[in-house]
């Protein structure tokens, strides 16, 4: 057993088992199939490239083989930072299938988050693109080998220079694989957090490929699937909710978007005849404006999804008149839950409800500060356990106390209320972080970042309302130096190499924080200063 992370108790196994949640089947066991079943039709495509079914099982097959003799053994850790690109699948493929478990950080994540996850997980790999978006990510993985001593191995899809090759490294070579049971951990991602550093969520096979089971039956997924993964496909969103593993589960077709920008996604549209893709709130606003002027045929689309943030009434009203096809709203989280407008709802719910939980296994809870249960209808905290959400962060002791109820229920930190026949309608937060249009930002996180400025007294990060990405962060400092400015403050935290969309909006430089009546800062009273000022435009 890995240590840090806590395994389900016998008891909740066993009934997650018994009613048939879990089944037993690994990843690796889902591509053997797919590949069996439909080994020429076309899993992947990237550009020009496409890959079958077959192709994929057998690259991904190679590269297990190629890990091994590399002597990367099941549950070693290995942070994997790729791109929308058919590599990622192979990669990704290939550590599930010998066993050894990737750790699914973002394109954005820069030298100090990824430092951290390597040290804290005490991986020994880490498998990156050469360079994108203008990133260097060689350098990067330069810096970051010299910080962590337990990485033995950079990984490059690319130009590797002094480093190892993807490609060289898949191997005719046939290993014995070592036995993988779908109680076994597949993989970790990462928790939009509220405090301090990013937490792991640690995943089974079994809880995860029930989730994609569960989604690819609630989103009517099948082999006529074309799915366009424009979002990062590491995020749990684009991955699962139905996603790209829900594509490959019900023998779909993924087309890669390097981007998602109009630009680049609605010719991907017309050419591949793309029927089903997921987006957050902003871009959503986006591809409406931009379909009025352009000129691309996009029949095609039936199920557009907006999720990962609050998608306005007004924005989802827009969506399906504005493509010809269906809105699905998903309320979502990494640690679990998952909830769904299904896509023969009444337009009146698709647009003014977040859903409902996608399983009869789900139990949520809505409660009140003292975490006793409210009315139906009364807004109050989401509380969820079920066979898909954590019972715990990897290697977070303290953090899992305050995180989970002494029932084993998951404190979403989102205030929600519930409609008569379930549906959830997300009012608010009562966690510290910042929702600047799906990307998540950890308030005590970046605050810790401004502390380590040698003039920086005191930080505090709150959210500012904003008409694009719902929400912007606005930094609240106090300083002991009166030269300071917010640029400098922004170059600061960039060259310590944090992840760009964390870097806060902007900066007001104050004398001291307002408090609560404990003697705490008190956020509500730094957000509504910023909100007056934006109101007055000072
Ligand atoms: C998804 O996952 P995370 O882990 O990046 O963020 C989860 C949090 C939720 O707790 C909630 O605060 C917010 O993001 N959120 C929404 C939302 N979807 C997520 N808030 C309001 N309305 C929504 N529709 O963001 C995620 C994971 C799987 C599927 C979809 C989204």
């Amino acid at each position: 057993m890995l240590q840090g992370y806590t395994p389900w108790p016998d008891e909740l196994a066993t009934k997650y088992r018994s009613n048939g949640c879990w089944t037993g089947e690994t990843f690796g066991e889902v591509l053997e199939r797919m590949a069996t079943l439909t080994p020429t039709s076309i899993a992947l495509i990237e550009g020009n490239r496409k890959v079958t079914y077959e192709e994929l099982n057998d690259r991904a097959n190679r590269l297990a083989h190629g890990f091994i003799h590399l002597g990367i053994k099941k549950q070693d850790r290995v942070v994997l930072q790729l791109t929308n690109t058919i590599t990622f699948f192979e990669v990704c493929f290939a550590l599930f299938r010998m066993g050894a478990l990737p750790i699914f950080s973002l394109p954005l994540h820069r030298q100090t988050e990824i430092t951290y996850f390597c040290e804290h997980t005490k991986a020994v790999a880490y498998v990156i693109p050469d360079v994108f978006d203008r990133h260097d990510y060689v350098k990067m993985a330069r810096e970051v080998k010299g910080k962590v001593n337990t990485l033995q191995h950079i990984i490059v899809a690319g130009d590797e220079q002094e480093f190892l090759n993807v490609e060289a490294l898949m191997s005719e070579e046939s290993v014995n694989l070592p036995n993988i049971s779908g109680s076994d951990l597949a993989f970790f991602q990462l928790s939009g957090g509220s405090t301090g550093l990013p937490k792991l969520i640690p995943r089974t096979h079994d809880e995860y490929l029930y989730s994609i089971r569960k989604s690819v039956e609630i989103c009517e997924l099948s082999e006529r699937t074309k799915y366009l993964a424009v979002l990062p496909v590491a995020h749990n969103f684009t991955m699962s909710s139905p996603g790209v593993f829900g594509v490959l589960y019900a023998g779909g077709c993924i087309i890669l978007s390097p981007d998602p920008s109009p630009d680049t996604a609605f010719p991907l549209i017309e050419k591949e005849k793309v029927n089903f893709t997921s987006l957050v709130p902003p871009l959503a606003i986006i591809w409406i404006e931009a379909k009025k002027s352009r000129g691309y045929d996009l029949t095609s689309l039936e199920v557009i999804q907006v999720g990962g943030a609050k998608c306005s009434a007004e924005v989802a009203k827009k969506v399906g008149p504005s493509f010809g096809c269906s809105l699905q709203q998903v309320f979502g989280m990494a640690e679990g839950l998952v909830n769904y407008t299904r896509l023969d709802d009444t337009d009146e719910k698709i647009v003014y409800t977040q859903g409902r939980p996608m399983s009869e296994f789900d139990e949520i809870r809505i409660v009140d500060e003292e975490d006793q249960s409210i009315a139906v209808g009364d807004t109050g905290h989401l509380q969820v356990r079920g066979p898909y959400t954590i019972i715990a962060y990897y290697n977070a002791e303290t953090h899992n106390e305050k995180a989970f109820t002494h029932d084993g229920f998951y404190r979403t930190g989102d205030i929600v209320k519930q409609t008569e026949d379930g549906y959830l309608i997300v009012e608010g937060r009562d966690k510290d972080q910042i929702n600047r249009g799906g990307e998540k930002i950890a308030a005590e996180e970046v605050e810790n970042y401004l502390l380590s400025h040698e003039d920086v007294l005191d930080a505090a990060i709150v959210s500012m309302p904003d008409a694009f990405l719902g929400e912007r962060s606005c930094a609240f400092i106090i300083s002991q130096n009166e030269q300071l400015t917010g640029q400098a403050l922004k170059s600061f935290l960039q060259l310590k190499g944090i992840a760009a969309f964390k870097i806060p909006d902007r900066f007001e430089f104050v004398h001291e924080f307002p408090q609560t009546p404990l003697g705490k800062v008190s956020k509500k009273s730094l957000r509504e200063i910023i909100q007056e000022k934006l109101a007055t435009k000072i």
